[in-house]
């Protein structure tokens, strides 16, 4: 199944969010983490295309970006979406924050507390430094809203299956989360394995 992404529009209020002319209702896939950490890499190697456009410079997404994923069958794109990809701004990147929403836009709470078509939060922490309080804090904020989420640990691609292996295990341990999927938007590892939550939400 071929998926192709269409750009419906970028958001810096949540008057602005898509509605459900744009969206009919479909399961939306949210992808948070702190800037840089790899939120539009890896949007971009799921679908395999530029749609997201990555920054070179860090903490340059700064609206929540909606993509719309169109099944195409037999070179026809279907008229409805089949799934919804936002690509969130990052927090913590500019200094050490006692809490996100001090320095995240003030739209991304209201988006997580009352988005209705919100399915699955994937959140990204990177494999290659200790674990973030940010990340910590997120991680619980979900878990509070009873947010479905999947944790992925990215840019593995940079570390030795020992380091990798070790660093995870940290960061489950300091997140208190059972599982995160190593990633890399270099190599493409992991991709499988998130494409398979993402779809479990959007049947
Ligand atoms: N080695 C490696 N580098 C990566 C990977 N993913 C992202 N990067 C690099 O990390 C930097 C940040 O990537 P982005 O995808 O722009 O990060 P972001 O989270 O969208 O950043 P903001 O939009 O600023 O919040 C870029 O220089 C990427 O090339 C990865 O899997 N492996
Ligand atoms: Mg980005």
């Amino acid at each position: 199944m071929r998926l192709n992404p269409v750009f419906l529009l970028s958001a810096t209020s949540a008057a602005h969010f898509p509605t459900e002319s744009k969206t009919f209702g479909r399961p939306e896939v949210a992808f948070l983490g702190r800037s840089n950490v790899g939120k539009s890499s890896l949007i971009n190697a799921l679908l395999g295309s530029k749609e997201a456009r990555v920054s070179s410079t860090p903490g340059r997404t700064r609206a929540i970006n909606f993509f719309a994923l169109h099944e195409v069958t037999g070179g026809r794109q279907k008229a409805v979406p089949s799934i919804i990809f936002a690509d969130l701004p990052g927090y913590g990147y500019a200094k050490i924050s006692k809490s996100i929403s001090a320095e995240w836009p003030k739209f991304i709470e209201p988006y997580l507390a009352e988005r209705e078509n919100l399915a699955l939060c994937v959140c990204l922490v990177d494999t290659n430094i200790p674990p973030q309080a940010s990340d910590s804090q997120l991680i619980h904020y979900l878990k509070e809203m009873q947010r479905p989420f999947v944790v992925v640990g990215t840019k593995a691609d940079r570390l030795s299956k020992n380091v990798l292996g070790k660093n995870l295990a940290t960061l489950r341990q300091e997140h208190e989360i059972d599982e995160i999927i190593p990633v890399s938007s270099k190599t493409g590892a992991g991709m499988p394995v998130l494409w398979e939550r993402i779809q479990a939400v959007a049947t």
